[in-house]
């Protein structure tokens, strides 16, 4: 790891003055003589766990950039759970990483662990979802994507493909895992764009959990209450690719007797577009490694880093995904 002091001192000149007046605060402080000084960079991060085809793109994208910038990545699992991400950035804090990166699986409750990682002089940079902490020197920078404007590019898309329709289209949605950004930004997205239009009826919308096997589940449901569903938007393509399996069970074709727009663009929906069953797709990158370990060696070095990292992207027709699908690396 890197000595901890060289982390401390380029935090800030007043707080490595404190620290040392005080002795190196303790076990928990670290300071110059804990840790040996190899040069390398210690990155722990907490990932939200492997729930969709996008977390798997981007776990694959950390731990091949981690590798790349020489940087040691310590790794861990949430398997959904915030409880296990709280644990996994407290063992960090204790092993003394140089910096921490977490994906939070929820943007609510992360306060108090982000404080103490604060405390330990240990900086933190989210990666893909946001926290809705007020007090935002808890953390170094924010690397993902806009979930908002990514709502209401498939609320966009939906305007644009019902123009002619005379109404009412029946809609049903698939919402991400409860309380995730994504969840509740896409969600907001899309209905600034279509809420206002009365030709539009939200039938029902409930959370899918980005998983295939709840949106299968979820969908099935909507289809025995609804027998009339015009469109689904689900939060991410695993959402709908489960939705397809309920809805070919149901005997409907999707993509022609319910239309479907996803976000994500996997390789999976990519394919499901381009063949038909999918009608647009807003894209969302999870390759977020290469940015994420840059940014990390900038903060350890004292350099100043924009607070929010914005990540581009595009769309997709069924079109431009048979054109795309044999380029797509994830
Ligand atoms: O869209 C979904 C995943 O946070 C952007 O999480 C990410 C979302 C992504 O499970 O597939």
């Amino acid at each position: 790891m890197l000595r901890k002091v060289s982390a401390v001192v380029l935090g800030g000149v007043l707080i490595a003055a404190t620290l040392a007046a005080c002795g190196g605060e303790g076990s928990g402080g670290g300071g110059a003589a804990s840790g040996k000084d190899d040069g390398k960079i210690v990155m722990g991060f907490s990932q939200v766990g492997a729930e969709s085809g996008w977390r798997t793109a981007n776990t694959k994208s950390i731990q091949e950039s981690a590798a790349a910038a020489g940087i040691e990545l310590k790794f861990s699992d949430a398997q959904q759970k915030q409880e296990n991400q709280i644990k996994a950035i407290r063992s960090f804090i204790s092993q003394k990483v140089d910096i921490i990166a977490f994906s939070p699986v929820v943007e609510s409750g992360w306060d108090t662990v982000l404080k103490e990682a604060k405390a330990a002089g240990i900086p933190v940079i989210l990666t893909d979802r946001a926290v809705d902490s007020p007090d935002k020197t808890l953390y170094k920078t924010f690397i993902g994507s806009d979930f908002v404007l990514e709502g209401k590019k498939a609320g966009e898309w939906v305007k644009q493909e019902f123009a002619s329709a005379a109404g009412p289209v029946n809609m049903v949605e698939l919402q991400g895992n409860t309380g995730a950004a994504p969840a509740i930004d896409r969600k907001e997205g899309f209905e600034s764009v279509i809420g206002s239009d009365p030709k539009f009826k939200m039938l029902a919308s409930q959370p899918g959990d980005f998983t295939r096997a709840k949106g299968k589940e979820v969908m099935d449901a909507f289809l025995k209450a609804n027998p009339d569903i015009d469109l689904l938007y689900a939060h991410n393509d695993d959402m709908g690719l489960g939705a397809i399996e309920a809805i070919e069970a149901a005997g409907k074709k999707p993509g022609t007797d319910i239309k479907i727009v996803t976000v994500d663009a996997v390789k999976d929906g990519m394919q499901a577009l381009s063949d038909g069953k999918i009608n647009f797709i807003v894209e969302c990158s999870p390759l977020l490694g290469p940015q994420l370990m840059d940014l990390a060696k900038k903060v350890l070095n004292g350099e100043t880093i924009p607070t929010r990292v914005l990540t581009e992207e595009t769309t997709f027709t069924q079109d431009q995904a048979k054109a795309a699908l044999p380029e797509r690396k994830y």
